[in-house]
């Protein structure tokens, strides 16, 4: 049998918390036969409601569960881990300035960034869904420097799920007949939801989806909108945010990554930039990558056209500015 996995999974008490850490435990993350011991982090004032959760996680009686540790110290919480996924955070709400937010998660991201340094294992990979996703990411890689780059990310899957299941339900399709949508950059409404190379199979034939769609001014306009706010119509509908989708789709992007995309096909996970499509370096930027043999690389060679590159270089800016915003924090 395979040795169990650590994974640490932060704001564990939250709502995101509650949907994801039973899917690890049914190895929707990690597969069917990979055993798991889930970390849970949370903070003091969540301490009785994580209790609660872990209670709920033995009593779930979960095969492939082999130990829980609910905790509210971030050492123990990353000792050891293979797997981290950084949930916890502090979002911005109405009324709240942006220095506020992002200084309050400089601080949270650099302390958990140096217990991961120390004690997490070699090549733990991690992942960050707290928003801002992207900058947080960067704060946690800016004090973990022994963390290699390549394993810090920053959700957008569920984004680029978001985009699938729009065309699905255009073209009428199943969601798994679409595929090679993109997200470009910044998790957060000026994200840029990319179908010029997506495809749609639908009686075993591949075409591309916006002959499929054929309507130009839905894709751009309408379409890009729907997932970019796509956040904001579950709050209305739900008075909460998303958490279910959310969960999943952590769970889709550690499992591609670990296991390996399938051939032909690529997914959307904000990575650092290394200058590919003229993105910046240093920045986490959201690209279309593959996976094998739990490394990503960006998908190269895609044609850009000019109304894509206003639209990459748009978020492009947001995210320069919010890692200096992040930077002018690093000191206080
Ligand atoms: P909740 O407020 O329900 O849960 C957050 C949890 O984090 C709370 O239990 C809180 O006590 C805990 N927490 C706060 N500071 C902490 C710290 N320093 N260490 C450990 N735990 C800490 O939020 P939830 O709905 O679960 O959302 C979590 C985060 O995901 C938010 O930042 C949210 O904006 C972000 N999202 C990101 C998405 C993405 O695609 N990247 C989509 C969903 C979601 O909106």
């Amino acid at each position: 049998a395979n040795d169990p996995k650590r994974v640490v999974v932060t704001g564990a008490a939250g709502q995101i918390g509650y949907a994801l850490v039973p899917m690890i435990a049914r190895g929707v993350m990690l597969g069917p036969d990979q055993p798991v011991i889930l970390h849970m982090l949370d903070i003091e004032p969540a301490k009785e409601a994580l209790e609660g959760v872990k209670m709920e996680l033995i009593d779930a009686a979960f095969p492939l569960l082999k130990g829980v540790i609910a905790t509210t110290d971030v050492v123990e919480a990353c000792t050891d881990v293979d797997i981290a996924v950084m949930v916890g955070g502090f979002p911005r709400t109405e009324g709240m300035e942006r220095r506020d937010v992002m200084s309050n998660n400089v601080s949270i991201y650099k302390a958990q960034a140096s217990a991961l340094e120390k004690h997490a294992s070699a090549n733990c990979k991690v992942l960050v869904v707290a928003n801002p996703a992207n900058t947080n990411a960067l704060i946690l890689k800016e004090f973990a420097p022994s963390i290699p780059d390549k394993n810090i990310t920053c959700l957008t899957r569920l984004d680029h799920n978001r985009a699938l299941g729009q065309i699905s339900e255009k073209l009428d399709v199943h969601v798994s007949d679409v595929k090679n949508v993109i997200i470009w950059g910044n998790h957060s409404s000026t994200q840029y939801p990319d179908v010029s190379h997506a495809t749609v199979t639908t009686d075993s034939r591949e075409m591309s989806v916006s002959k499929a769609v054929s309507n130009d001014q839905w894709l751009k306009t309408e379409f890009i909108a729907t997932v970019q706010q796509r956040g904001a119509a579950i709050i209305r509908a739900r008075k909460l945010s998303s958490a279910l989708s959310a969960a999943s789709s952590a769970c889709d992007h550690i499992r591609d990554w670990v296991l390996g995309t399938p051939k032909g096909s690529w997914v959307s996970m904000g990575v650092y930039s290394d200058g590919s499509y003229g993105i910046p370096a240093g920045l986490i930027y959201s690209f279309p990558v593959t996976c094998e043999k739990g490394e990503w690389s960006i998908v190269q060679g895609l044609k850009i056209d000019e109304f894509s590159r206003t639209k990459m270089d748009a978020t492009t800016n947001e995210l320069i500015e919010e890692k200096s915003l992040a930077y002018s924090c690093f000191n206080e």
